[in-house]
């Protein structure tokens, strides 16, 4: 690794281009003049994974720990070696576990009880000299003095105090340096939120996509007594899928791009990391025998920058989703196919009674690579298998799963809407070469720049997220807090950025960029959100509520060092540059 990062490749001029990108971030680009006898791997061109027959290997679940005991428990992220698949040598992956030998990729499930507090401690045991990938010098990255490998962990979708919530300065090595916002270990969740599925990953800034493509995420699930509804299925019945993809070499290392796109002047830095292979929980193309019952599927898109559209190869077999990021939806409702953009969750059920014992099905995906290339990867189109099996031991009795027709009140979102105080107007844009380096910035500001959202405290403020870029997709997330998506609206980036039109005047006015009249949300996205899909060409409004959901108060103090953060989580945009500061400010006096 020491010798790759030195070797900084040459930027020559070549016939061959990755064309597509270049057209569409508006000009030509040459590939490197690859030195020396290194094997290198081009940002969009890696070599193919050597053939892997799918389907072949069981699905594994990660091991799972109670954290709603009082006690406080350590995860140490450490290296280990681990089989994604039979005909593949073992893996390295950087995972979290109690101990070097109980460690794994993807980490333990933490399970936490609403309103019982969990207190969890992350240490680093991570004893490499370097990073397994290549860090690009050219982002702005954690740098340790000793050297190592730096993390933090953000517990995605928690509601904590902001030093427990890994902020991405606030890292630490296994040597024991720190980064200037570093606070502590010991991390306290209050877990006073709805139930859901959220997921603890690394934050580390500038290295947050290497981190988490080594393997550095797992399951956090928040239950509730009062809200889990009785008779949804459970124990065996409720299965947690992590889906990502990642590439690898023939020796079973995974192959991450150490050849950036040139002339973007980042040597290392690809925007948009995408593998050949699809894991779900740390296995390859897996299958899974279920027995002709409901199952309760809990989805997390896991991966650096691919989406999934999910949806099963045979129609009978539908999602009934039940929740979001944010926990139940107020309204079940019945889905064909589900996007999912990288950090999302989706709760689902799957109904295996309407096929016979004895049948197989796919759980396939029909996202294209990358919006930017739309190019398809036939080894992605498909994620894993669901065999449909005769229970073994139990008689198969007609399970009785109920689902409720609905899980609570609908919230009056033009209500709270009409109450609120802030409207903001955040733009996602890209700093386009020659003129400057390849970039993607909130507001056109920097990381490294003062904070420019500042919301006050128990406040309601409208978020308008619009996408300045001519191409390409962001899913925005926001941290603390989550959100209900209030409408999306198309508009004519051309005419726009010709200066013909306003966004500032309403559809269908001669003078408006819209296209469209306002539309609802897509429908997988009713409910609370922490995470937004924003295409190109769009407007995504949002009402952004700076309190629980409970409508209570925080048990902490939100607006206390070193602040929160939001961004894009595809992560290798995430850490060139497209995060900034959130800094609570305190409540307006009453
Ligand atoms: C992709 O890599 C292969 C070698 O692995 C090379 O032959 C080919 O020219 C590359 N194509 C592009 C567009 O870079
Ligand atoms: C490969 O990984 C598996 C776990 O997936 C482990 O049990 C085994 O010991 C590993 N083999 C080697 C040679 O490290
Ligand atoms: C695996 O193969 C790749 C590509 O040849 C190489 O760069 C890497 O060092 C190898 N990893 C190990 C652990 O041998
Ligand atoms: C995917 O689901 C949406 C509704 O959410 C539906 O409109 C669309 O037709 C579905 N697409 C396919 C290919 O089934
Ligand atoms: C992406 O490619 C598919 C076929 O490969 C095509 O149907 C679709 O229109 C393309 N989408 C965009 C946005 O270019
Ligand atoms: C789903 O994946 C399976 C397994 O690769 C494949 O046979 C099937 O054609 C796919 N279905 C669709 C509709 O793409
Ligand atoms: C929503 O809130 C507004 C303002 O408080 C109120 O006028 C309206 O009746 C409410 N709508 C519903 C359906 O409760
Ligand atoms: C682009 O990156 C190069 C190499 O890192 C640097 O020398 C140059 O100053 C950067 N240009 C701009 C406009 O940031
Ligand atoms: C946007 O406006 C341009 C220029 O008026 C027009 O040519 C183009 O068709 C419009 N695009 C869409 C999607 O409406
Ligand atoms: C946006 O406008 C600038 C001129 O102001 C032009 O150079 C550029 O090509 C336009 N971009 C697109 C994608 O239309
Ligand atoms: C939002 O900001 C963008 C970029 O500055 C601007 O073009 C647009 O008009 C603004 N929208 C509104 C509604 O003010
Ligand atoms: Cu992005």
């Amino acid at each position: 690794m020491a010798n790759k990062s030195k070797t900084s490749p040459t930027f020559g001029h070549s016939s061959n281009s990755i064309v597509q990108i270049a057209i569409l971030v508006g000009f030509l680009c040459s590939l490197p003049v690859i030195q020396g006898q290194d094997v290198h791997s081009q940002c969009g061109n890696l070599t193919a994974s050597p053939p892997l027959t799918p389907f072949v290997v069981p699905l594994t679940l990660p091991p799972v720990i109670d954290i709603s005991t009082g006690v406080p428990i350590t995860l140490g992220t450490y290296k280990i070696s681990q089989s994604v698949h039979p005909d593949l040598p073992n893996t390295t992956f950087y995972a979290y576990g109690t101990s070097q030998e109980t460690a794994t990729y993807p980490g333990p499930t933490l399970e936490a009880k609403q309103n019982v507090v969990s207190f969890v401690r992350f240490e680093n045991h991570i004893t490499d000299p370097e990073h397994i990938f290549v860090v690009d010098r050219t982002l702005h990255h954690a740098n340790p003095p000793n050297g190592g490998v730096p993390i933090i962990t953000h517990l995605h979708g928690g509601d904590a105090e902001s030093k427990y919530d890994g902020h991405p300065d606030a890292w630490y090595t296994a040597a024991g340096d720190t980064g200037p916002k570093f606070v502590t270990r010991d991390n306290v969740y209050p877990n006073e939120q709805p139930a859901s599925l959220l997921w603890y990953h690394d934050h580390t800034v500038g290295m947050t996509r290497l981190n988490v493509a080594a393997g550095l995420a797992g399951l956090y699930i928040i239950r509730s007594e009062s809200e889990d509804p009785p008779f949804l299925p459970s124990g065996e019945f409720e299965i947690p899928l992590v889906i990502q993809d990642r590439q690898f070499f023939p020796n079973g290392s995974i192959n991450f791009p150490d050849i950036g796109l040139p002339p973007f002047a980042h040597p290392q830095w690809c925007p948009d990391y995408t593998g050949d292979v699809i894991l779900v929980n740390g296995k390859a193309w897996p299958y899974l025998d279920v027995q002709q019952r409901v199952y309760r599927l809990r989805i997390l898109n896991g991966a650096n920058s691919r989406f999934f559209t999910l949806f099963f190869s045979d129609s009978r077999l539908q999602f009934l989703q039940i929740g979001t990021d944010g926990g139940y939806l107020w309204t079940p409702i019945l889905l064909s196919n589900i996007t999912i953009a990288p950090a999302y969750r989706v709760d689902v059920l799957v109904d295996f009674r309407a096929v016979p014992i004895g049948s197989s099905f796919f759980l396939n995906n029909s996202h294209a690579d990358t919006i930017l290339t739309n190019t398809t990867t036939p080894t992605t189109n498909y994620v894993m298998k669901f065999n449909v099996v005769r229970s073994s031991g139990r008689k198969s009795a007609q399970q009785n799963v109920v689902v409720p027709s609905s899980f609570g009140p609908v919230p009056n979102i033009s209500g709270w809407a009409s109450t609120a105080t802030l409207y903001r107007n955040v733009s996602l844009v890209a700093t386009l070469p020659p003129v400057f380096n390849l970039s993607f910035l909130l507001n056109n500001a920097h990381w490294t720049d003062a904070p420019t959202e500042t919301p006050q405290l128990y406040t309601i403020e409208i978020w308008d997220i619009t996408h300045l870029i001519p191409n390409g997709v962001h899913p925005i997330h926001i941290h603390l807090v989550n959100f209900l998506v209030m409408h999306t609206q198309a508009f004519n980036y051309t005419r726009l950025n010709a200066s013909e039109c306003s966004l500032q005047l309403p559809y269908p006015d001669a003078g408006s960029c819209f296209t469209q009249a306002p539309q609802p949300p897509n429908p997988s996205e009713i409910g609370w959100k922490d995470t937004i899909i924003v295409n190109h060409g769009t407007v995504v409004r949002l009402l952004v509520p700076f309190f629980p959901r409970s409508g209570q108060l925080y048990s902490f103090d939100p607006t206390t060092f070193p602040g929160y953060v939001w961004h894009c989580h595809i992560l290798d945009h995430e850490d060139n540059d497209m995060m900034r500061p959130l800094a609570i400010q305190p409540p307006p006096h009453a």
